[in-house]
């Protein structure tokens, strides 16, 4: 009788489903070209199976990277046949989209390193990882504080989280130039994924930021999770230019941002705000990227940390990780996306980074082999949501195995 694939095998087999060769989709079934974070992760997956095509993954993404430092957050593939919108021409880009994402390719890069990755390969994509975070202090910082600022609900990863509503609904979705969505049918409910009113509002602001000859648009702002995780990114630089005496400011960087984040403490709520720049309001919303400071550590800030320590582990509990929405909320979905869902590059985040929060890896370990490697999945039942053989699932599956 065969034997049943081991995890492992069955998280190296996604990967190798979702291979384009020089660079991973993170699905056959929803998005056929290249996603920055999704590469990244992707990148951490490979180095347990391959180190060479590990920081290939790496050199595909910023290869994408634009003149002013960005890294757009979609690279499209000319020859990809599947349809996915918004496709190349809607951006008005050259072969990307325009926006970005969270820059976890140092924290990516740092791993690969550290597993045996050529050392020449990754210190000739220092100089661009750096380009890329300054990119963010240049052009995603208006008011100069010390955050970043997202110029899309895209660019922050969680596209349709609870966090957004408020800035959105200032978005006039009858601006909309006419479009066709492809992602709800791909699905098994179109429930698992944003609404029709929000992809509208989405479609405006690709078309506004266009417009503006791709500056930052009418969407703005301050985040505390994209500023988090450029933080942890600028520390895992520094470290990368240390190893590789390459020189760097990625550390005095990584200090400003980590103070900059101290105007968004929210004492009442235990928290994190948001900061709305267009009508310079900060509101408060319990979302998981409300509690991501946590993610730089105790010694930086030990007077929030143990708080928001404390409501993490007592309002977001859930047996398979970390609910995306603060399951008590109204706005809470255990079904749809970013709006409760639990997605294993948060739960690997926070449990790299949290001694306190290690046991998400077990968690986590328990969800795949019970559910498969999909997307997200519900934090009441561990029922696998959107899609299936999804690779960052799979391959911070293989990290968490092998790390
Ligand atoms: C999701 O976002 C794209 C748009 O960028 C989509 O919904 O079509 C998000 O989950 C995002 O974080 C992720 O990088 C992307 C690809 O997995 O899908």
């Amino acid at each position: 009788m065969p034997s049943t694939p081991s995890l492992t095998e069955r998280a190296a087999h996604t990967l190798s489903l979702n291979d384009r060769g020089t660079h991973s989709i993170p699905s056959g079934q929803l998005y056929p070209h290249l996603w920055a974070w999704d590469s990244a992760f992707a990148a951490i997956g490979w180095s347990h199976l391959d180190l060479d095509r590990a920081v290939t993954e790496l050199e595909t993404l910023m290869r994408g990277q634009w003149s002013d430092g960005r890294v757009p957050h979609i690279v499209f593939s000319s020859q990809v046949t599947e349809s996915y919108f918004p496709d190349a021409s809607f951006w008005e880009a050259e072969q990307s989209s325009s926006i970005t994402q969270p820059p976890v390719w140092a924290i990516a890069a740092r791993r690969v390193l550290e597993r045996g990755g050529s050392a020449a390969r990754i210190k000739a994509l220092l100089p661009l990882i750096e380009r890329s975070h300054i990119y963010f202090k240049s052009a995603r910082d208006p008011l100069e504080w010390g955050l970043v600022s997202i110029a899309h609900p895209w660019e922050s990863g969680l596209d349709n989280s609870p966090a957004w509503d408020k800035p959105l609904s200032a978005i006039d979705p009858q601006e909309s130039p006419p479009f066709k969505r492809v992602d709800q049918a791909k699905v098994k409910d179109p429930k698992q994924r944003p609404t029709d009113d929000e992809y509208r509002r989405y479609a405006v602001l690709v078309k506004a930021i266009a417009k503006e000859g791709f500056g930052h648009g009418p969407f703005r702002v301050y985040c505390p999770l994209m500023t988090s995780l450029l933080a942890w990114a600028e520390k895992d630089l520094a470290w990368l230019c240390d190893r590789l005496s390459v020189n760097s400011e990625a550390e005095e960087r990584s200090r400003h941002l980590t103070q900059g984040l101290e105007r968004l403490y929210n004492a009442n709520q235990g928290f994190y705000d948001y900061f709305d720049i267009t009508t310079h309001t900060r509101y408060s919303n319990d979302v998981l990227g409300a509690y991501a400071p946590l993610m730089l550590g105790r010694d930086q800030r030990g007077h929030s940390h143990d708080r928001l320590l404390e409501r993490l582990l007592t309002e977001y509990k859930s047996p398979y990780g970390l609910p995306t929405t603060w399951p008590s909320s109204d706005q809470f979905d255990d079904q749809r996306y970013w709006r409760g869902p639990v997605w294993m590059n948060m739960n690997w985040l926070f449990s790299e980074a949290v001694e306190e929060l290690g046991f998400l890896k077990q968690n986590s370990l328990e969800l795949v082999e019970k559910s498969g490697f999909f997307e997200y999945f519900s934090p009441l039942t561990g029922e696998g949501l959107g899609a299936d053989q999804f690779t960052w699932t799979a391959a911070l599956t293989l990290d968490w195995l092998n790390g």
